[in-house]
């Protein structure tokens, strides 16, 4: 076999987690590289460009805490960090550490096949190279494999047609144009007001009604930012304590039915005018009582009926499906405000499904909708889609999408018993999309690094994750999830929006600050649970 490239780390994917991952090899001195599929950097901030992207936690907080020199440099602009905004620190951070030379662009892993006899990893591209690696990195992302819902006649429609995760690098403009947006999740709600601005009439294909908060995004005052940089090492550190590792929102204390009606819709009142999750931390039994979690429901519809004017689409907004929280909360700028436009349509699907495309457009229960482009706002195959997506095969022949055939399993969201020297970076099983992200990257990187530095100096070749402490996490993972309301919702969380999909709910929800613990014990345990050779 014909190998084009051996690399010691191969890291697979260009987000905040590669490019970290990349730094840190190569700073111990490991010869590392990325292969990236795209034709930048910045991963999901590379593909998702749509109108209105923009993070769902303060800049301050989403950005590397591994450079003291970096923290202070760069100086965001905005609240929440807009998708060019977050790509032009990308950029910056990938120029400062002069990461792009090891990065090759336009490149999409294949496969990868472990050979026992020689410990390594055999890689196969699209261009049809072969790389041999000791390590192969997943940094593939949780919401890198956009999901195109199959409607019939696709082929007929004339006019255009996007995802909000596969947005071109030259945007569309939509003036006088019909658009039809399909999915009210988080792409759908951010990009909706923005489009409606321009768009002659836009039509709303929703399903699922979902809870979205004001996101009372502004820019970000000077005095504010230069406040929060000479803390910003106490900032961290709150955040590294907290459950979803944002340092302003620690565990609240006190339960909803410890307050009176009357205050506990003070304090909701407050949280709404705080924006952001807030909300979510104002009672410590939200995520796990159903009737403590149906008081702030209760107030999240009542804002939504007196902001929409017409009764009958209030009412369609009102989710009734889910608890607050159980699925991703959106944030959005003026998102219920924009069905009072006169430009404005919603078309509810939840019982009639859209039936299909004609050349002009889309049919729903029988009604034509004459649209010029179509946007799909329909989610990802997430957090396994993108690792599902490699054929990957370990030594015995055996492929993870058939040892995962009854969902993931993995020893603490990293390795997967069985695959050795494949690591995952906030794979499932870890506390990944239900933290901040940035946060709990550096923190697997950290602990993925580490673990091979203390190979290289004992010269081991091999490392794999013991299938009793998996299966003993695995159990864990589940055992705390199911004492919180999340695993009730339908959600991408749980991979129910794919039918074919089997349903278990995947992220570690027992907070940032214990995983990091429990992931410290290991460590300091010899890394118990992990077998070397
Ligand atoms: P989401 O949150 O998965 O939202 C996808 C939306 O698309 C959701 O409202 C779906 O309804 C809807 N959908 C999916 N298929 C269809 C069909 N066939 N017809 C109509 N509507 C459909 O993805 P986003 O991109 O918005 O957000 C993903 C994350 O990215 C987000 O949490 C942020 O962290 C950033 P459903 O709910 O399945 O009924």
């Amino acid at each position: 076999m014909k190998i084009d490239d051996s690399i010691h780390s191969l890291i697979v994917g260009a987000g905040f987690a590669g490019l970290y991952s990349l730094h840190r090899l190569r700073k111990l001195g490991l010869n590392a590289k990325i292969y990236e599929k795209g034709g930048g950097v910045g991963g999901t901030w590379y593909w998702n460009r749509y109108p209105g992207a923009r993070c769902d936690i303060e800049s301050m907080d989403y950005s590397y805490s591994f450079s003291k020199e970096l923290e202070q440099e760069w100086n965001w602009k905005n609240k929440y960090g807009t998708q060019p905004e977050i790509l032009r620190y990308i950029d910056y951070v990938c120029k400062k550490y002069d990461l792009t030379k090891d990065i090759k662009f336009n490149v999409k892993i294949i496969s990868a096949k472990y050979v026992n006899d020689i410990q390594k990893w055999i890689v196969t591209t699209n261009l049809s190279t072969t790389v041999e690696c000791s390590f192969l990195i997943l940094a593939t992302g949780n919401l890198s494999t956009p999901l195109m819902p199959k409607i019939r006649d696709r082929d007929k429609f004339k006019g255009k047609i996007y995802h909000t995760g596969l947005w071109p690098s030259k945007n569309p403009i939509f003036r006088n144009r019909n658009v039809g947006v399909i999915g009210t999740g988080s792409s759908g709600i951010q990009s909706i007001p923005i489009i409606s601005e321009s768009a002659e009439k836009l039509y709303v294909f929703q399903k699922t009604a979902n809870f979205s908060i004001p996101a009372r995004h502004t820019v970000l005052p000077k005095e504010k930012r230069e406040k929060y940089k000479k803390d910003y090492s106490k900032f961290r550190q709150l955040a590294r304590k907290s459950s979803f590792g944002i340092a302003k929102y620690q565990p609240p204390k006190q339960s909803a039915f410890d307050v009176t009606d009357e205050e506990r819709n003070k304090i909701y009142q407050r949280a709404w005018d705080e924006g952001g999750q807030a909300i979510l931390f104002t009672f410590k039994d939200l995520l796990i009582d159903r009737k403590a979690n149906e008081t702030a429901c209760e107030f999240v519809r009542k804002k939504i009926k007196d902001t929409v004017e017409d009764e009958r689409i209030a009412e369609a907004l009102c989710p009734n499906d889910h608890f607050i929280g159980t699925k991703r909360l959106c944030l959005d700028s003026n998102y219920y405000e924009t069905f009072n436009k006169s430009n404005v349509f919603l078309v509810d699907v939840s019982k009639n499904p859209i039936d299909r495309f004609t050349q002009d457009g889309l049919v729903v229960n029988q009604v034509e909708y004459q649209l010029d482009d179509i946007i799909f706002a329909t989610g990802f195959n997430a957090i396994t889609g993108s690792i599902s997506a490699i054929d990957i095969t370990n030594g015995e022949g055996v492929s993870l999408n058939f040892y995962w055939r009854d969902g993931p399993k993995t020893y603490l969201g990293i390795m997967i018993s069985g695959f050795p020297n494949l690591f995952m970076i906030t794979g499932p099983q870890s506390p990944g999309v239900k933290s901040q992200m940035i946060l709990s990257i550096e923190q697997h990187v950290d602990f993925i690094s580490n673990l091979i530095l203390n190979m290289e100096r004992k010269n081991l070749k091999e490392v794999s994750a013991l299938e009793d402490y998996q299966d003993q996490w695995v159990k864990h993972t589940n055992t705390v999830a199911n004492s919180t309301l999340y695993p009730l919702a339908r959600s991408w969380y749980s991979g129910s929006n794919i039918s074919t999909k089997r349903k278990i709910f995947m992220p570690y929800v027992g907070g940032v600050a214990d995983y990091k613990n429990i992931c410290d014990q290991v460590v300091n345990r010899k890394y118990k649970g992990f077998n070397f050779s």
